[in-house]
């Protein structure tokens, strides 16, 4: 099946980033086997409206093993009474690990969410804060930007395919969005999470495509 772009759809590309990419602080599997194909994508121009996002943490991030004595990473604590992972040190602001990608032309970009900056609240979806202390997740200002232009249909890729792909594309339908998720470029931080992932995005209306698939109008 093809993919016919319209101006109403936008491309996300979520966290591809250094820190990400095998012999980063947090790898993902085979990570760095989506950036030639996004760089691809990206110079194709073939969406009206691009935006990437990226994980920013202060040092110390409540998100970090390195914040909880006695903890380790990977290992799921209660933060605020939902499950939070806890992840090694990774894209702290300003840190080489945490820079867009260097070998992607970046230039086509609309505009870059950073997330994750509140150093007491994790934030994996581009468009709002994991659960903090307050209860309500805080917008990053992603749906109200895509909304002023029209947009009706959001194409995520990217990194963590198990983690911030994921929420995006999920808060992607919350928020009233069409979503399709590029499977082959994006790949997952926790091996064998695919099968879980695959019947997340069916039971939520979220398609899964290719790059391959996409059509300009
Ligand atoms: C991510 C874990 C922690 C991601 C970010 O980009 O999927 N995963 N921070
Ligand atoms: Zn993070």
């Amino acid at each position: 099946m093809s993919h016919i772009l319209s101006s109403h759809a936008a491309l996300i590309i979520v966290d591809v980033q250094p820190d990400f990419m095998p012999g980063g602080a947090l790898a993902c599997h085979e990570g760095d086997a989506i950036v030639p194909g996004i760089d691809e994508l990206l110079r194709s121009r073939i969406f009206r409206h691009v935006l990437a996002t990226q994980d920013w943490h202060p040092r110390g991030h409540i998100s970090f093993a390195s914040s909880h004595p006695g903890r380790v990473p990977f290992e799921q604590i209660d933060l605020y009474g939902q499950p939070q992972t806890l992840w090694p040190d990774h894209c702290v602001q300003g840190t080489p690990g945490a820079e867009l990608h260097p070998a992607i032309d970046w230039s086509p970009l609309d505009a870059v969410i950073r997330k994750g900056s509140d150093p007491g609240v994790d934030s994996y979806s581009g468009f709002r804060e994991n659960h903090g202390p307050a209860g309500a997740r805080p917008s990053t200002g992603l749906a109200g930007w895509l909304r002023e232009r029209g947009v009706e249909e959001v194409f995520v890729c990217g990194l963590a395919r198990d983690v911030c792909v994921l929420w995006t594309a999920q808060d992607a339908v919350e928020l009233g969005f069409r979503a399709h998720l590029l499977w082959d470029l994006s790949r997952p931080v926790t091996l064998d999470t695919d099968a879980a992932t695959r019947t997340t995005l069916l039971t939520q209306g979220i398609t899964i495509t290719e790059a391959s698939e996409l059509r300009r109008e």
